[in-house]
Formats: structure tokens, C-alpha cells, sequence
């Protein structure tokens, strides 16, 4: 099953918005297999944002993202990394289609509340930073995927 990198950031962590973030992610019927919360370090802040370097916005994005703590997760589901896009929305909060996390919680293009990976390779990357493969649970299974195997089974 595809797999996503998704970051609740330290704009939304500071505002109480984990709750109201995660209950989307479930409602949507993704399968949370790792979360934790951290205060990225610097390094792991230039590892996450590597492919920014060198562009105006980066020394701030930096700074932001070392501001406080972030709920890390690794996220389950079909076509999960398409899926998570669409539902936060894109970059810039005032642009982005209403209903989506960041135009709903957003404020500025700094401060967007939400990542996820944007394809499969940076997904692979972006989990490898933040998580040692022990750290995920993939022995469980969703509801959904226990009725769907019990309809199935006879
Ligand atoms: P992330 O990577 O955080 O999910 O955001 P996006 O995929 O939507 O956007 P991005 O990679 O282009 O930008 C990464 C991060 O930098 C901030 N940013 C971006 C900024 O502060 N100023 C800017 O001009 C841009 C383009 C916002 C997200």
C-alpha cells in the first residue's frame, strides 16, 4: 500500500489544531502507521527542506519549522500521496480550494499548517528521516479492512 509523509506544523501545533487535523486524516479512511511528536533539530530541519537551499525563503522556512514542536506521521492508503495533497490544499492558504486544510486553517504561505510528500520518492525519504523502521505499526488493521476481509472470506 502507497505510503506519505505528513507533517502537522509548528504554526498548527501552537494553535490546537492536532484533533481537528488527525480527524480529517481518519475521516478520509487512511491508516495511520507511525506518529510522533518532535521538535525537529536543526539538522533534521535542512535534511526535510535540503531541496529548498539556496532560495529566499529558506533561511525562514528553517527558522519556522525549528520553532516549536510538529506531529510527524506516516500515512496509509490507495493513491494516499495524491490524496493528502488534494486535501491540504495548495502552498499558498488564500489560493487554495475551499474545504482544504490550509484554506480552512491557514494564514500565510509560511505558516501553512500542513506537509505531505509530494511523490513517492520524497515519501520515502522525508519517513527515513523521521522515522527508524521499528517505530511504525503495521500490525494492525483498519476497521475497514477487517469487514472487507470478513465479506470476503466466505
Ligand atoms: P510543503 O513542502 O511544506 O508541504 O509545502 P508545499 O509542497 O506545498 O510547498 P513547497 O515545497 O513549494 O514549499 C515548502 C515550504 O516552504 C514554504 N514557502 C514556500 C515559503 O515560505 N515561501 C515560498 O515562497 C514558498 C514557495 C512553504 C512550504
Amino acid at each position: 500500500m502507497e505510503r506519505t509523509f505528513v507533517a502537522i506544523k509548528p504554526d498548527a501545533v501552537k494553535r490546537g489544531l492536532i484533533g481537528r487535523i488527525i480527524k480529517r486524516i481518519e475521516n478520509k479512511g487512511y491508516k495511520i502507521v507511525g506518529m510522533k511528536m518532535i521538535h525537529p533539530t536543526l539538522e533534521i530541519a535542512e535534511k526535510h527542506y535540503a531541496e529548498h537551499k539556496g532560495k529566499p525563503f529558506y533561511p525562514d522556512l528553517i527558522k519556522y519549522i525549528t520553532s516549536g514542536p510538529i506531529v510527524a506521521m506516516v500515512v496509509e492508503g490507495k493513491n494516499v500521496i495524491e490524496g493528502t495533497r488534494h486535501m491540504m490544499g495548495s502552498t499558498v492558504p488564500n489560493s487554495a480550494e475551499v474545504g482544504t486544510i490550509r484554506a480552512d486553517f491557514g494564514v500565510t504561505k509560511e505558516c501553512n499548517v500542513i506537509h505531505g510528500s509530494d511523490c513517492e520518492v520524497s515519501a520515502e525519504r522525508e519517513i527515513a528521516i523521521y522515522f527508524r523502521p521499528e517505530e511504525l505499526c503495521e500490525d494492525w488493521k483498519t476497521m475497514m479492512e477487517l469487514v472487507l476481509e470478513a465479506q470476503f472470506s466466505d
